[in-house]
């Protein structure tokens, strides 16, 4: 199989992230990556290409342009303040306010994010425009014949919203890609997202359409992050109806439990008959993430490699969300391996 990888990744390096009330150094770091590069290598999974780069308009057809123009903007804009630390929203729009764009970086920052953890810093932004050229470039491969493909993508992007960042992502990798698809002559595709975290950013992109199902197998939203999207009865509205289906899980969920929601997703899709399959790969669904609840071994994740296999389907892989740094690449490379039927 063939992944798309980019050194850029390692522009976006912020130092801090909010965590329990605490500045930590974040979660989502740039070793990740290196991780599962460094293991798609020792297993030889195939040809390793940087990407090529996409007009934003691919991005646009996502994502509001003026949403890119502040993540484009938004490091000068806050250094420009004299603030000391990294770019974090601190108050938000919530119930009963002006849902008006702020001048201030302040109010943008809350106007335009979802969550207070994942700081921008000088960086961000160009690692955030390569990542997307990372899912592109995989997709292309696929346009020009590939099977299947690997966008090594890092920052992570499910939660982007149209308009919204936050959850460690700034631009919706797998929805550009899954909308690619479509502009290229796709009628269907399919998005099944299988990190541990409900994939807000891909379920409001889509909601209202029937040209792509999401599928989202995650942590309850009343345990886990993102807290107020990806409950059971969110099922898309007006055209989109009966084109969302989520399957939230409860804390301690084995693979057994998991399992059985990937193979009713997976008769979803199959129904479906969509033209292609993104997937949104995180793999903090393993025991060991440390900040997350589901109880997947490293094993598991060849198990339903194969399942996801069984679709017979062009597939694109596109990494999201996985923090057990030291296991990130044989659980990625696992999924791989195992819908490769090694
Ligand atoms: C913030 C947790 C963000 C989770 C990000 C993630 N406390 N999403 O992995 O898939
Ligand atoms: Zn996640």
């Amino acid at each position: 199989m063939l992944t798309v990888f980019s050194e850029k990744h390692a522009l976006h390096d912020s130092k801090t992230e909010l965590y329990g009330g605490e500045l930590v150094p974040p979660f989502e770091c740039p070793v990740r990556a290196e991780h599962i590069l460094q293991r798609v290598r020792d297993v030889g999974l195939g040809e390793i290409i940087a990407p090529q780069s996409f007009d934003i308009e691919a991005v646009t057809r996502i994502h509001d342009p003026a949403f890119i123009r502040f993540l484009e903007t938004c490091w000068e804009d806050w250094a420009a303040t004299g603030y000391k630390g990294e770019a974090m929203a601190i108050c938000w729009p919530a119930r009963g306010m002006q849902q008006r764009i702020p001048d201030h970086i302040d109010g943008k920052l809350g106007y335009y994010s979802l969550s207070a953890e994942t700081a921008i810093s000088n960086g961000t932004w160009e690692a955030a425009r390569t990542s997307v050229d990372v899912a592109l470039s995989a997709q292309a491969a696929l346009r020009d014949g590939a099977r299947e493909a690997f966008a090594l993508c890092r920052p992570p992007g499910h939660h982007a919203a149209g308009d919204m960042y936050g959850g460690y992502c700034f631009i919706n990798n797998a929805a550009v890609a899954a909308q690619a698809f479509l502009d290229q002559g796709a009628s269907r595709v399919a998005l099944l997202d299988v990190d541990f975290h409900h994939g807000n950013g891909s379920q409001a992109i889509f909601y209202d359409r029937s040209d792509v199902m999401f599928l989202s197998l995650h942590g309850d939203p009343r345990d886990a992050f993102p807290h107020f999207l990806g409950y059971a009865d969110e099922s898309g509205q007006g055209g989109g109806k009966g084109f969302n289906h989520n399957y939230p899980m409860a804390p301690g969920t084995s693979f057994k439990t998991w399992g059985d929601a990937l193979a009713d997703a997976c008769r979803k899709i199959n129904n479906y008959a969509p033209d292609a399959l993104v997937i949104s790969l995180g793999v903090d669904t393993f025991e060991h993430d440390p900040i997350s609840f589901f109880k997947l071994a490293s094993d598991d994740f060849k198990r339903y490699g194969a399942t996801i296999a069984a679709l017979n389907l062009p597939t694109l892989f596109i990494m999201e969300g996985g923090y057990a740094v030291e296991e990130i690449g044989i659980n990625a490379v696992n999924v791989l391996e195992g819908y490769e039927g090694r």
